[in-house]
């Protein structure tokens, strides 16, 4: 199972890893990290929350597509049905006490086809930023833009801004912001990987800020992306702030056209430094 997952990701990451690296010389490459979906074997007519470690079936998780209020429970078996028209890509998200935040991105049709969903346990040196689907923008987008149609809720904006309380006993860990999933980036990175159907225009990328310095751009749609949190911008103990600004319609001149986009499920996770991984200190 572990193989297919990492099969399935692997292109993505590697992209994601490209993109992030030739912006931000402190990021390193993911590893898997959390949950993950895989076709099933057996064609069945439902999907399936099993847990990571355990494989076992987790019932009465909340399975939501947040954009369009759509909201189903697993049964005692894990099992749940889509049973509505997914016409875009779009964010479904899973929820269950004791579980950390879930998220993935659907594609147009995806819930013909049956697939799993794995979640993972909690743990106490979780933190979690933001649970919510945020959108960030002005409204104002192009019917051909990477998630048109689907938004449902007011833009918050073109920035958002969060505090967050890092404790003190993950000063010996590394720390790095995962975005769970983003959807609607317009860039032309993401033109160029046919993740939207724009041809006269593109944007730029939206921005990250980490205590007011920029850590990362974000030039590509897609799930559990990871930044690292350079260490000398951490502050242990106290409250730290992230940042993320939308980037621009750089075709439009006569106005700021926002480039409106969508994110859900951020979250700080902390990762032993292993002995090979120096910690820089810039
Ligand atoms: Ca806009
Ligand atoms: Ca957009």
């Amino acid at each position: 199972m572990m193989k297919n997952i990492i099969m399935k990701k692997f292109n993505f990451i590697l992209l994601t890893a490209f993109c992030l690296t030739l912006l931000n010389p402190t990021f390193t490459p993911a590893t898997m990290i959390e949950g993950g979906i895989n076709t099933s074997e057996q064609a069945k007519n439902y999907c399936t929350v099993i847990d990571k470690s355990t494989r076992k079936p987790v019932s009465n998780a909340r399975i939501r597509i947040p954009s369009t209020n759509y909201t189903v429970y697993s049964d005692i078996n894990g099992h749940f049905e889509l049973k509505t028209v997914i016409n875009n890509q779009t964010i479904l998200s899973v929820e269950k006490q004791n579980y950390k935040p879930f998220s993935m991105t659907l594609k147009r049709g995806a819930n013909r086809v049956p697939f799993i969903v794995e979640i993972e346990s909690s743990t106490p040196l979780d933190i979690g930023i933001e649970t919510r689907l945020c959108h960030l923008g002005d409204n104002n987008y192009s019917n051909f833009s990477a998630n048109a149609g689907q938004f449902m809720g007011a833009a918050v904006g073109p920035v958002y801004s969060q505090k967050f309380f890092i404790p003190a006993s993950a000063n010996t860990k590394q720390q790095y912001l995962v975005i769970g999933s983003i959807v609607g980036i317009d860039t032309a990175m993401a033109r160029g990987m046919g993740q939207n159907q724009i041809t006269t225009s593109f944007a730029s990328p939206p921005a990250v800020y980490f205590n007011g310095q920029k850590i990362a751009e974000i030039q590509i749609n897609g799930d559990n992306q990871r930044i690292r949190l350079p260490k000398h911008l951490v502050k242990y103990n106290q409250n730290n702030i992230i940042t993320i600004k939308a980037g621009r319609n750089l075709m439009q001149t006569a106005y700021v056209d926002y480039d409106d986009i969508e994110f859900m499920n951020l979250s700080i996770q902390s990762v032993s430094i292993s002995n090979g991984q120096q910690v820089s200190r810039r």
